[in-house]
């Protein structure tokens, strides 16, 4: 009856939204100037839980049984009754038969209350999915809802309108998918929320309804079908790891392409990753993973396969331990395998998975072995990482145990004695009397493990890159070969699934990296869904007072400039710069940061407090902090000079591209020209910049998945937690929008058309 448009929103009388930096107290923030009158005696409301009962949830439900004609309200909550200003309430509705919508523009008070309570009854009901307009909202069940997907699912939805049957990705594929044919116009999605969300299963479920809805007219239709829907555990299982967070998390992200032909049959496909967070490869925290696909070797591998790879079922490699490991107690120890001992059957299943995946893609046996030959190469190198030498003893050596060394040695390729050498020493070119010389100096612990690490690293990346890269062409090589004739016109639809915006206990290059792509993804968000539609209401001359949306240029700049200082200083510590440092990068960023108006709103100093240093125990100069639009993010800058090299140690280059085997050998990178430096941070940016490019040229559809608990357990439904992402990502001002908005349209010629000699027309 009485639809209360959205004024209750986050907006205040003005129409502003208060912005994702506003740290007053949320429901300061959230609440809107409602005079009293407005609400009657017996009205259902919710008010803000008070400070100090967080854990109860954002909101507590009420009844009104006092409204003064001005003043406070009197309002009934359980049996205590509590004087609350009206600013602080949100107007609540139960239907008469309890139902949720399927729509969260649907509801009758539309507010961020009702929002969460819609999504909480609806997760409550494994209906995990729910409509806000055009954007899909999904909330992960952590269970397999039953009768949810699969074929029977899909024939359901073919053809549907969105809105006939419930909410589902299958709903928004269909209808991608049928505006491609229709319109021949790419299509994209965008899959966005927190690690853990559930962003990789949905794209999965795109994936299917596509594959399943484009029809396997023909052999080659099938195979590449099929083969798009196995290059995921393909990826997952060497770009996925056991984080804090989300037991299968990506440490990359990914855009799948499906091309369809003009009658709309599938006819190729590719993949493009962006980057591998490899610093796991060598480290992670505790209580997480290095990349899955070395404990599925080491569970899955038949016994005489892993005694060529000198592999040992039982054993706990540093590279799969967690650091530390070389000193680590036997407690310690232990505790450490219990933690691994839970993935075990886990692993193994993933392992077959696999192995028919490689096969399915078109892998042969002999690609496949060298695949887990080159990994247990890694195994063996990593387990040299815990030597030692008398760092006091200048002409002293790494000591290095020949065994292990001789294993890693013999699976990569290389010759053990040069490995041995170009890990203890390192080539110095000395000048003297204009003449030059090359010297061998030994190296420190610290030298020769970052020369360790970064091969390690290297090596994995690069086979990571293969891999994609392999993939790729294992849909090229199914392509009808051409005729000559022009290629015919072919559409896309892209499928984005990128790593969710990440605040961890410590954040580093590869935090930053990761942010930024979520901030820049967000501003599109922003510019594309949000302005533009206000943009065409102010165009159309429609009465509109306009929202001010968040806006993430600021960040976005300061990355941006963050990422020119990182270039200077990694450049220089290439060339071999003496005094050039991670804080001395960091000082700078922070200094030139702070002499910008806006970019110092943004990117801070490090907060002392207490004598130590920061939060995270870092001093003045080991890092910053960015505001961004999903929170605070503290980075730690140690480290980042290295990181953002992409060029390998010569040295350790040298013995890639001298291996014996093939196949190592072709991951080397033989780059004649000297260059010492290669941008890492640069190369990601231009790849966001394509990235973006090509999701212009699409018809873009939201998928926004939602986390439901920290515990990644089923039926919890933390309140703070999903209420913090809904208002971090935009959700209440897309359906402000789109409540108060115009959802049907038709362009003029069209109507009139439509509607000519049916009404009668003045003038
Ligand atoms: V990360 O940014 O890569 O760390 P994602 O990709 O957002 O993250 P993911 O898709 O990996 O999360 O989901 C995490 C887990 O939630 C999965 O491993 C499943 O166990 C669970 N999940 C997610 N979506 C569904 C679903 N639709 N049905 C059942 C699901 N389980
Ligand atoms: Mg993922």
């Amino acid at each position: 009856p009485e639809m209360v448009k959205s004024r209750d929103l986050l907006a205040d009388s003005e129409g502003r939204l208060s912005g994702p930096y506003d740290h007053r107290p949320r429901h300061a923030q959230t609440s809107a100037s409602m005079p009293s009158a407005q609400f009657k005696v017996n009205d259902l409301v919710f008010l803000p839980c008070p400070e100090g009962k967080a854990e109860e949830g954002p909101f507590l439900s009420g009844v009104v049984c006092e409204a003064p004609e001005s003043g406070d309200l009197v309002v009934k909550v359980g049996k205590a009754q509590q004087r609350v200003p009206a600013s602080n309430l949100r107007r609540r509705f139960i239907r008469d038969d309890g139902a949720t919508c399927q729509d969260n523009t649907a509801l009758v008070h539309l507010n961020d209350a009702t929002i969460l309570e819609n999504l909480r009854a609806r997760h409550e009901a494994d209906e995990i999915y729910t409509y806000t307009a055009s954007v899909l909202l999904a909330v992960n069940p952590y269970h397999d809802v039953t009768g949810l997907y699969g074929e029977a699912q899909c024939a359901r939805y073919r053809g549907k309108h969105i809105g006939a049957l419930p909410p589902h990705p299958y709903a928004i594929a269909d209808t991608a998918y049928r505006a491609l044919v229709r319109d021949r116009k790419n299509q994209g999605f965008i899959i966005s929320g927190e690690s853990g969300a559930g962003k990789t299963e949905t794209a999965k479920i795109v994936m299917e309804y596509l594959g399943y809805v484009s029809g396997s007219t023909n052999q080659m239709t099938a195979q590449i079908q099929r083969r798009v829907l196995q290059a995921q555990p393909i990826l997952e299982s060497f770009g996925n790891a056991v984080t804090m967070r989300n037991n299968n998390s990506s440490r990359f992200g990914k855009y799948n392409s499906i091309f369809f032909d003009e009658d709309g049959t599938l006819c190729d496909a590719s993949v493009t990753t962006y980057l591998l967070e490899s610093s796991r490869v060598v480290v992670h925290a505790k209580r997480e993973r290095t990349y899955h696909c070395f404990y599925e070797m080491l569970s899955g591998l038949p016994d005489e396969k892993l005694k060529k790879l000198h592999l040992d079922r039982a054993k706990l490699y540093l590279l799969l331990a967690n650091e530390g490991q070389a000193s680590a107690t036997q407690e310690e120890t232990s505790e450490e395998k219990r933690f691994h001992a839970q993935f075990k059957d886990l692993d193994l299943r993933n392992f077959n998975r696999l192995c028919v995946a490689l096969r399915d893609v078109g892998f042969s046996e002999e690609d496949i072995d060298l695949t887990f030959q080159v990994l247990a190469g890694l195994v063996h190198l990593g387990d040299l990482s815990g030597a030692e030498r008398d760092d006091d003893d200048e002409s002293a050596t790494i000591q290095l145990d020949e065994e292990t060394l001789q294993k890693a040695a013999e699976l990569l390729g290389i010759d053990s004695s040069e490995l041995g050498s170009a890990l203890r020493r390192r080539k110095v070119k000395i000048t003297r009397v204009g003449r030059e010389s090359i010297h061998e100096v030994p190296r420190t612990t610290l030298q020769f493990r970052h020369a360790l690490f970064s091969l390690i690293k290297a090596l994995y990346k690069r086979l990571f890159e293969r891999l994609v890269a392999r993939i790729n062409g294992s849909f090229s090589e199914l392509r009808k070969p051409a005729t000559g004739e022009e290629e015919v016109e072919r559409c896309q639809i892209g499928i984005l699934d990128i790593y969710g915006f990440e605040r961890l206990q410590r954040n580093s290059f590869e935090q930053l990296c990761i942010n930024l792509a979520n901030e820049r993804l967000q501003q599109y968000f922003v510019e594309n869904v949000l302005t533009a539609e206000q943009n065409l209401y102010r165009r159309e001359g429609l009465p509109w007072t306009g929202l001010t949306l968040p806006d993430s240029t600021p960040v976005v700049t300061a990355i941006a400039c963050t990422f020119k200082t990182l270039d200077e200083y990694s450049q220089q510590l290439a060339k071999g710069f003496e005094k050039t440092s991670d804080e001395g990068f960091c000082q700078k960023t922070v200094e030139e940061a702070q002499k910008d108006p806006q970019r110092k709103e943004v990117l801070k100093p490090l907060k002392m407090s207490n004598k130590r240093g920061s939060s995270a125990g870092l001093a003045m100069n080991e890092g910053f902090i960015v505001k961004h639009y999903a929170g605070q993010v503290e980075y730690n800058t140690k480290g980042w000079l290295d990181k953002n090299n992409d060029r390998l140690l010569v040295e350790c280059e040298e013995l890639i591209c001298g291996s014996e085997c093939n196949f190592v050998r072709t991951l080397g990178d033989d780059e004649k020209s000297k260059v010492l430096f290669r941008s890492i941070s640069k190369k990601y940016s231009a790849d966001l910049e394509n990235l973006l490019k090509t999701l212009n040229q699409c018809h873009l559809h939201y998928i926004r998945c939602f986390k439901p608990n920290e515990l990644q357990k089923r039926s919890i439904f933390n309140d703070n937690l999903v209420l913090d992402q809904i208002v971090q990502c935009g959700t209440i001002e897309l359906v402000k929008i789109m409540h108060d908005g115009y959802p049907n349209r038709c362009v003029f010629d069209e109507l009139v058309s439509r509607f000519r000699g049916r009404f009668p027309m003045s003038a």
